[in-house]
């Protein structure tokens, strides 16, 4: 099994197959456990580049490859953890507050987002330092 933070979780998906070939079907309330009010998707990454650099405050997303593959850097402010997606039926679900960083792009790799709010910028946490203080207090919040 694949080291992650408590915030996230490998899923695999159910692919419903037969022989002209695959689908994945993702509805509110199945395959992932929150209620979808954005998608969007990530493509024609420029080669070498890295994306992300950023936590939220609250938000849950969940990811898939759906094409090609790229590797999800996640940290929860103590342990970075390194993951490849390159599978269109496995799902990686990310909460908050996780630091990720995303690299390693394949020319062809279109990155599929689910998330459970509409974009905000506020919602972001763009430095590096103000994301280790929160995600103390979050697990400070926990214990
Ligand atoms: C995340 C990782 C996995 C919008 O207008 N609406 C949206 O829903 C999103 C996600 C972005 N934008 C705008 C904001 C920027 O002007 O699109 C531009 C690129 O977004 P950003 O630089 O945030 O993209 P990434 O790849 O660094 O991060 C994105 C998500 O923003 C982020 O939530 O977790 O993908």
């Amino acid at each position: 099994m694949i080291p992650l933070p408590a915030e996230c979780e490998l899923v695999e998906l159910q692919i419903r197959g037969d022989d002209r070939g695959s689908l994945i079907a993702i509805e509110n309330g199945s395959q992932i456990p929150f209620d979808v009010k954005r998608v969007y998707y990530i493509f024609g990454t420029t080669a070498g580049t890295s994306r992300g650099f950023h936590a939220h405050h609250d938000l849950r997303q969940f990811a898939i490859c759906v094409a090609g593959s790229c590797v999800m850097t996640l940290d929860d402010g103590v342990q970075r953890y390194q993951v490849r997606l390159d599978r269109p039926d496995l799902g990686l679900q990310i909460g908050s507050p996780i630091w990720r960083e995303m690299s390693e792009f394949s020319p062809d790799c279109v990155l599929l987002v689910l998330a459970d709010a509409p974009y905000q910028d506020s919602d972001y946490i763009r430095d590096y330092a103000d994301f280790q203080q929160i995600a103390r207090k979050s697990a400070g919040d926990e214990a």
